[in-house]
């Protein structure tokens, strides 16, 4: 017996004490003989599993088997895209070209093929139909159209992210008596254009590849173009001398520095962001991507173009800037131009004098965005404006991708479902690899994997190790079947959805949202995290004792169920960034030290949003002035009024300290920020902070109107600290009778000085706010024997009749117990409440306007909270 991490359940496997399963024909099935099917043939091989493969295809390649169209080649350098598992296959093997052409990429393959005597095990010119789980015996019975039927322990489909093609969806496509030709199915003995009109419909890679060279035979072409594509030249020519350098002089680390790349092979990365360069800066870093004529270049010129629609914009400007200086007609440029999406939100191209192309007299653009294809005819194709009659269409459509090859096998798993049933509404994956429901059904590169976003060939490698690997380790400790568990699935789903919800890409409709293949589902399907963050959680699954996993067989069945990523993506690399700074931690400094670091890392901050006016004042405090920042929204007035206290423990910062979140909230709440000031730790001790907050909302309310308010709507707020005394005021202002208070916000609120909430010691260390740092702000406000005054933790006051509540939570937050107990605690006293729960975050990232992302959907979601709240009729807010 093995125990695992998490909510382990241990039992026997029923057949372990039996005369054993049945032994299934193979150990191991897998679909397609491509880059994937070959390296798992022979990892399986060496790792004595007995292997066969199976593709439709004659011969070894998988995707360059098929797409054999003129100017086929990869697009990431050749150096890169290969296997590098074995270095004497990697010595052996040179390339001729930055970018291999088909027939150079398959002859490698081929001789992959013999170099490792894998055809022995590949049926060719065979299709798997069907795979049917059978779960008494725990194995997969796999049928062909050949009328074969196979037993095997595991299945694998390796069966291609880009391999079924997508049927065109345009009406009469069946009635062309002309040659038809696919991209993705060209034939063997090639193509001769020569004296022929030839149609090309499609404009993504494989259109922008072959459009220039079927314009070099055909006598007429005219390219049917729905959506202009971003491309650069790929500037092709010998493979890179600085890449097969570094290959020369440390092969190892080369392929190791691939790994550890978001991409899967080593490029620059920068910090450069677009939004806030110096113009030469960017005009440089711009031109430079233009010349390297790599994809990596294009969609990392800055670091923020793939977030910040600004920053984007200045790289599809300098692409379009470069088609008008190419293509001599005005009108066919502005055609070829993309203006409907940011750059890289659909996968960008490289290209070999294609918008060149549109400057030869025989070629045309017809852009169907103006007249669309009415049919497809008997001679040609006809668009609403125009006939063109050709002698020959090429259908350059597109795939079903990354679903459609997994799909297209009737795939049965446990009590009958079906992975197409199982995936009505998307894909649902653990990492990419497996399916609760599919036991010992792995996909090489599936859904929820970086895959397509990745260098295809470092990703493909680390799947086959991975499945292998994990194959290996079962039989080691007796098992024969593992399955990801529900919770593990869903976690993983939600973890690649909100890592593409902070980017430009899921607001496209691309194939990576599924969006070419009419009624498939919308939801991004590869993993934009990284394959160096990919590897990271694959590493930490296996190190955990597979992670989310159910495993099963003689030696009984272990279930380690847990989610391997909670955190948001960008608060991860937040915390890493701070990390990295290797500052000092503030409870060290001193409070005047600590207030300088503090200033000086607000400093730093992006602004926030614009609103409509800014003013600074002071209002009279219980002993002096105290100094407030108003922001007003853009929108014409009167607005809700918001009296907010800011974060920093009750020691560091002042009323312009939250000034981000402050425009944030002014805008999203439409309400008029007022953030006062008081006075600060250790100097003033409890209860002074208390009593100069008191002081400011009191005044706030009396001069709602004069600053830009409703009277009557004011409500108290703050962060943090800042939240505590907004809590504390609310109870003041309750019993004292007035001011009345249209809604409180408390956003991470400190409730409870008792610091002994389980989130303390779960959330106690390297998230920014510390248990040690909360301690020491605590330590320095107020003395022992007065935290259990309600004044300093409102938990423990009364709670009864308190305005209605939003309370904002962070998940890994020290202080986050306290601001559920604080919800919880109103909401059974009546009061109305709406506890915004902070999935994935830290304490400080959600206040970080523009720098975590995925905090403007938690800011978001508490103003709408607010206002709904806020708008409840007076006689269930004061119940
Ligand atoms: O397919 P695509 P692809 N009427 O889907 C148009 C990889 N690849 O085969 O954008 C009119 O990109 C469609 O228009 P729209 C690479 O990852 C790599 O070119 O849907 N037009 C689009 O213009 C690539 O991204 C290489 O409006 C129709 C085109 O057809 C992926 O494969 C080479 C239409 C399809 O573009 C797919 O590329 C080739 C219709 N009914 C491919 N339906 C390398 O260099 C579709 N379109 C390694």
């Amino acid at each position: 017996m093995q125990a695992g991490t998490g909510g382990t359940t241990v039992a026997r496997h029923p057949g372990s004490d039996g005369p054993g399963l049945d032994a299934p024909d193979l150990d191991v099935v897998v679909v397609g003989a491509g880059f994937s099917g070959l390296y798992l043939l022979h990892r399986l091989r060496r790792l004595g599993f007995s292997a066969r493969a199976y593709d439709t295809a004659g011969d070894v390649g998988g995707t360059w088997y098929w797409n054999r169209y003129p100017g086929a080649r990869c697009d990431i350098p050749t150096t890169d895209y290969a296997f590098s598992f074995d270095p004497e296959l990697e010595a052996e093997w040179t390339w001729t070209e930055k970018y291999a052409t088909q027939p150079e990429i398959l002859s490698y393959l081929r001789h992959v093929a013999d170099r490792f005597d894998l055809r022995r095990d590949i049926v060719f010119d065979t299709a798997v139909t069907a795979a049917r789980w059978d779960d008494g015996r725990h194995l997969w019975e796999v049928s062909t159209d050949a009328g074969d039927a196979v037993t095997c322990r595991w299945y694998v489909m390796a069966s291609g992210c880009l391999s079924v093609p997508k049927p065109p969806d345009i009406p009469g496509v069946d009635r062309f008596r002309g040659d038809v030709y696919f991209t993705g199915r060209w034939p063997h003995e090639g193509v001769d254009f020569t004296g022929r009109r030839v149609a090309v419909v499609g404009t993504g890679s494989s259109g922008i590849q072959s459009i220039p060279l079927i314009a070099r035979q055909a006598e007429q072409v005219t390219v049917f173009q729905r959506t202009p594509n971003f491309s650069i030249p790929a500037r092709n020519g010998p493979p890179p001398p600085e890449r097969l350098a570094a290959l020369a002089e440390d092969r190892e680390a080369y392929r190791a520095e691939a790994r550890r790349s978001r991409g899967g092979m080593p490029y620059e990365v920068t910090e450069v962001m677009g939004a806030t360069a110096d113009e030469d800066v960017r005009r440089e870093r711009l031109e430079g991507a233009w010349q390297r004529g790599e994809l990596f270049g294009l969609t990392g010129v800055f670091a923020d173009q793939n977030v910040n629609r600004a920053s984007n914009a200045l790289v599809a400007d300098m692409v379009r800037d470069k088609i008008r200086g190419i293509v001599d007609d005005p009108a066919v440029a502005e055609a070829l131009c993309p203006t409907t999406y940011p750059v890289g939100t659909k996968r960008p191209c490289l290209d070999t004098d294609y918008y060149a192309t549109f400057n030869l007299p025989h070629v045309r653009l017809v852009d169907l965005r103006r007249q669309p294809i009415t049919s497809i005819t008997e001679t040609g194709i006809d668009t609403a404006d125009e006939s063109f009659p050709v002698d020959a269409i090429v259908y350059a459509t597109g795939f079903d991708a990354m679903t459609g090859a997994l799909v297209g096998v009737d795939i049965t798993g446990r009590d009958g479902l079906t992975l197409r049933d199982h995936w009505s509404a998307g894909p649902s994956t653990y990492l990419g690899l497996m399916s609760e429901g599919f036991p010992n059904l792995f996909m090489i590169t599936g859904p929820g994997s970086p895959s397509v976003l990745a260098n295809m060939a470092v990703a493909i490698e680390q799947h086959v190790e991975f499945v292998t690997d994990a194959l290996a380790d079962l039989r080691a400790a007796g098992y024969d079947t593992i399955e990801p568990t529900p919770r593990a699935e869903a976690g993983w789903n939600q973890h690649v959805a909100d890592c593409a919800a902070i980017t430009l890409l899921p607001g496209t409709d691309s194939w990576y949202m599924g969006a070419n293949v009419p009624g498939k589902p919308r939801v991004f399907l590869p993993y934009i995290g990284g394959v160096d963050r990919y590897i990271d959680a694959c590493e930490e699954v296996v190190g955990r004792g597979y992670l989310g996993f159910t495993r099963s067989g003689r030696a009984g069945t272990t279930c380690n169920d847990g989610v391997v990523r909670r955190m948001q993506y960008d608060v991860m690399l937040l915390l890493e960034a701070m990390d990295a700074l290797a500052l000092p931690p503030l409870e060290t400094l001193g409070a005047p030290d600590a207030r300088g670091l503090w200033a000086a890392m607000s400093a730093m901050a992006p602004p926030g949003p614009d609103v409509g006016d800014i003013a600074d004042g002071t209002l009279p405090g219980p002993t002096g002035p105290l100094a407030y920042r108003r922001y007003r929204p853009a929108t014409p007035g009167p607005h809700p009024v918001l009296c907010y206290f800011h974060g920093g423990g009750w020691m560091l910062g002042d009323q312009t300290a939250d000034d981000p979140l402050c425009r944030d909230l002014s805008v999203r709440t439409d309400s008029v920020v007022v953030s006062v000031d008081y006075r600060h730790a250790p100097e003033a001790r409890f209860p002074a902070a208390v009593d100069d907050a008191r002081a400011a909302l009191d005044w706030v309310a009396d001069h709602a109107e004069e600053l830009g308010g409703i009277p009557g709507r004011v409500t108290v707020g703050g962060y943090s600290a800042g939240a505590n005394l907004a809590a504390v005021v609310a109870q003041q202002a309750r019993d004292a009778g007035g001011p009345h208070l249209a809604a409180q916000l408390l956003l991470c609120p400190v409730t409870d000085g008792t610091t002994e909430h389980p989130s303390y010691v779960e959330n106690g260390e390297g998230k920014m706010l510390t248990a040690g740092l909360m301690r020491w702000f605590w330590d320095s406000y107020c003395d022992p024997s007065d935290r259990r005054d309600p004044r300093a933790s409102p938990l423990l006051g009364r709670l009864e009749g308190l305005p209605p509540t939003v309370v904002v939570t962070a998940e890994f937050d020290p202080l986050r117990d306290e601001g559920v107990a604080y919800a919880e605690g109103l909401a059974a006293t009546g009061v109305p409440v709406r506890h915004v729960v902070g999935r994935g975050q830290a304490h400080t990232s959600i206040p970080m306007v523009d720098v975590v992302i995925s905090g403007a959907r938690v800011r978001q979601e508490a103003a709408e909270a607010l206002r709904a709240l806020a708008d409840t009729p007076m006689d269930v807010a004061t119940r």
